[in-house]
């Protein structure tokens, strides 16, 4: 908005809003008047991004009112697929899911009725507050796949996850399969800035990422060999001494049993398996030990690997730990959970949930971390310690690959409904011939969303969502930060747009909840979650035009005072959570999801290795392909492969090409870069072609290039802890497409 227009005599108010494309959540100022957004801009006070936005925050007008945009709810009047559709009000939709959902309790019970989301972008303690409430176990989102075994696995070993970093003190910082390069641009603005005082930067990618280009020491690993790497530092650091005695000493349960454990997983063991030499594994290891303190920052490549996910996580921990980069200034923090607002998992009204509700959780009896005897047994020992528990609709959710295959197979019992909000299992989800197929068996389902994706294009009823300016959002970590900030909105929801909380609420109340549903517009909850932090103010949006956020004191060392919230009081390097959960009490090493040793056979049908995903500008998964600004920017899709391979393979520099692995195959363009190894090719993920027809069979191209055909969310390739799926580190090949398969593409 221009500098020399007086805001006050045109009638035009600021409003502190912001953006919810990714999640970085910048502040955002929107320039209002009579109920019309004229402007935005980043909000120079806002602490990430002070006053800049991205490409994508840039595009939020475009967004706020595209003409693909759903705008009015929508009930299926042809085949599903068909793209037939009338249009409906809101309360007529509400009432006639009510009805469908009560009955299909009434016939197989509450536990026949699932909820999928995505990455977290909305209020979902309230769709945990309906599922506890309407008495289903079954809530998921593929939240697997970023960060929440993560938060689970470290939450064992020490008590919560260390999500905060204090990396204004850090001397080190390694970045683990993660790329703020491309997927956390203000972060990435805080990391050049304190490289440039000194802070050594370690980038442990398979790829020259934008990130890698900026590292002191790159380790391009073999994708998906990450736990040989992380073995490979633990041995180094314990027998050259690094580690920190005292720490170990006075705070740490099981060095000796670890110490035993590792002696054989030296840098000479793990070369051949990562791909990277002896010598690099040490100079790695020894940054990091040496340049105290430091940081390892959660990448949600390790999430990602499948198989060995969990004990990569767990070695991950252990490295923090001995080297004392642990809640001291200048390393990883334990912050704990808020102990003045009320969290996200005080919200959700967990205890409605009945214990024989809870053993029906899809997936519990073998993937035991992230539901329900995990989360139990770890929520029991946080709060004894930070009186409260992590958020349950993260951190205890039904395994989605189970659920997909029980809404196919009716095993362990019948799966009748899906409600899906926030999410496109289509594009998102695992091995996506299982979802597409899980998704036309489904009797009922219902999409929230603000587009027909084509998840949304086969349900039977789509919903139309208010956006960032539109709503009112609390940003806080999954619902686990210490801290929050706060937006307003912008203004009212255009058409007949909704809140996601009214949805939940409507429907709650739809279905027989009408007294648990106090707060009649999220302002009024949020005015409830934030009133024992005790600011002067009288409504949530005061709160946000007068303070905006809330950032308590920071405490170091906190353990010192209350110990860690384990059994012992200690961080269990030898983890007892973890063995009464019937995991190794130490990390195993296990190969990659797919690799060349454990299957010779698989690997001679397919030589190289595969890794899908990354973030990349300017989408969001499969987000924002509608908006031409942006299109204009990555108009296809593109893998990254070495131009030796190429060359092997006839293929040149914008080559469309096959990628398959023996789940299916896709097509994208070849990107020739010395950046990637010779064995291994990367894809880009979330692409789907929107500006295709939308109704089945086309879906918008949607089984064309989108890299999840080619991932794997059988049981024995998940994580055994977690039960996350293996996105990373499979075995593939690459070939050309024939004239004849392009269809008039170029
Ligand atoms: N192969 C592969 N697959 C991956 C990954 C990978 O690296 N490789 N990454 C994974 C990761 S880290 C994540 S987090 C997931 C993301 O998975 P998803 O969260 O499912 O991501 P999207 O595909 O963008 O789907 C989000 C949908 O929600 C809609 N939406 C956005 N905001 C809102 C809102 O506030 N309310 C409602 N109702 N709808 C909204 C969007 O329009 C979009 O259609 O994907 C995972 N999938
Ligand atoms: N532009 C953009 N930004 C985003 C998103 C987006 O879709 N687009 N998504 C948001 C979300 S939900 C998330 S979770 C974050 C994720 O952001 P990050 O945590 O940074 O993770 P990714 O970008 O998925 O992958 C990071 C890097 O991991 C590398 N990698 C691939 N396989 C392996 C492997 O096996 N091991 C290791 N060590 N590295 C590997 C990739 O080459 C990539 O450069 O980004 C967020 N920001
Ligand atoms: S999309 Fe861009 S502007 Fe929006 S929150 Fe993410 S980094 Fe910030
Ligand atoms: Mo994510």
């Amino acid at each position: 908005m221009s500098k020399n227009i007086d805001l006050e005599q045109e009638g035009i108010e600021v409003k502190k809003s912001a953006c919810y494309f990714c999640h970085q959540n910048c502040g955002v100022l929107a320039y209002v008047k009579d109920g019309k957004v004229l402007d935005i801009e980043g909000d120079p006070e806002f602490p990430t991004n002070q006053g800049g936005l991205c490409c994508r925050g840039n595009i939020a007008l475009d967004h706020l009112d595209h003409p693909a945009r759903i705008n009015y709810p929508l009930k299926r009047v042809g085949k599903r697929g068909e793209g037939k559709w009338e249009q409906i009000p809101w309360d007529q939709a509400i009432q006639e899911i009510g009805v469908k959902i009560s009955k299909i309790r009434d016939e197989f019970g509450a536990e026949a009725v699932a909820t999928a989301g995505g990455t977290q972008r909305t209020d979902d303690w309230a769709r945990r507050r309906f599922m506890n409430q309407f008495g289903s176990p079954n809530g998921f989102h593929n939240s697997h796949l970023c960060w929440i075994p993560t938060f689970m696995v470290e939450t064992a070993i020490y008590g919560w996850c260390p999500f905060e970093l204090d990396m204004g003190n850090s001397r080190c910082l390694v970045l683990w399969g993660q790329n703020p390069g491309a997927a956390g641009m203000p972060e990435m603005h805080h990391i050049s800035a304190l490289q440039a005082k000194g802070m050594k930067v370690i980038v442990i990618d398979p790829r020259f990422s934008e990130t890698a280009a900026k590292a002191d020491l790159w380790l391009p690993l073999r994708p998906g060999s990450d736990l040989a790497l992380a073995l490979a530092w633990i041995n180094v650091i314990i027998y050259d001494g690094l580690f920190d005695q005292e720490f170990v000493a006075n705070s740490c349960e099981g060095f000796g049993e670890l110490a035993d454990h590792v002696e054989e997983f030296t840098p000479e063991w793990a070369a051949p398996l990562t791909w990277l030499t002896p010598e690099q594994i040490r100079e790695g290891a020894y940054m990091y030990a040496m340049n105290k303190p430091g940081n390892i920052q959660w990448g949600t490549s390790v999430d990602q690997i499948g198989k060995p996910a969990g004990s990569t996580m767990h070695a991950r921990a252990i490295l923090r730990a001995i080297t004392g980069n642990l809640d001291v200034p200048g390393a990883d923090l334990l912050t704990g959970p808020s102990p003045d607002f009320i969290t996200d998992e005080e919200m959700e009204a967990n205890d409605q949930l009945s214990e024989l509700q809870k053993t029906k959780q899809i997936g519990s009896e073998r993937f035991k971390l992230v539901t329900w005897p995990g989360y139990s047994r770890i929520a029991e020992e946080t709060r004894k310690v930070w009186g409260k528990a992590p958020t349950a609709e993260w951190m205890c959710e039904a395994h989605p690959p189970s659920v997909f295959r029980a809404i196919l197979t009716e095993k362990p019992y019948p799966v009748k409904a899906l409600l899906v909000n926030a999410t496109n299992p289509i594009n998102s989800y695992g091995e996506t011939k299982l979802v597409m197929e899980a998704l036309q068996a489904v009797d009922f389902m219902v999409t929230c969303d603000y587009w027909m994706t084509p998840t949304a294009s086969l349900s039977d009823y789509v919903l139309p969502v208010a956006g960032a300016l539109e709503r009112p959002t609390i940003t806080s970590t999954y619902g686990c930060s210490d801290f929050l900030l706060a937006s307003q909105r912008a203004i009212q929801p255009m058409y007949e747009r909704r809140n996601d909380y009214n949805f939940w609420r409507d429907l709650g109340m739809a279905v027989g909840q009408k007294d648990q549903w106090p707060w009649e517009t999220v302002e009024d909850a949020y005015y409830h979650r934030i009133a024992p932090l005790g600011y002067d103010v009288s409504s949530y949006d005061e709160f946000v035009d007068r303070y905006r956020f809330h950032f308590p004191e920071r405490e170091y060392s906190k353990y010192e005072r209350q110990g860690f919230a384990t059994p012992s009081g200690k961080v269990e390097l030898y983890s007892t959570v973890l063995k009464d959960l019937g995991y190794p009490p130490l990390p195993p090493y296990i190969g990659p999801t797919e690799n060349e040793v454990d299957h010779p056979v698989l690997a001679k049908e397919f030589p190289l290795v595969l890794t899908t995903g990354g973030g990349f500008m300017p989408y969001h998964h499969s987000e924002h392909f509608q908006i031409k600004d942006l299109r204009f920017l990555k108009h296809e899709p593109y893998m990254d492969i070495n131009p030796a391979t190429a060359a092997e393979l006839s293929i040149e520099e914008g080559d469309w090409v096959w990628i398959e692995t023996k789940r299916g195959r896709i097509k994208q363009k070849a990107n020739l870069t010395q950046g990637i190894h010779p064995r291994v090719v990367y894809t880009q993920r979330g692409w789907w072609y929107p500006e295709r027809e939308i109704n089945m069979p086309e879906l918008g191209g949607c089984l064309e290039s989108n890299a999840n055909i080619l991932t794997s969310s059988a049981d024995e390739d998940c994580d055994p802890y977690s039960g996350a799926w293996a996105n990373r580190g499979l075995l593939c090949k690459v070939y050309k497409v024939e004239a004849s398969d392009l269809k008039g593409e170029n």
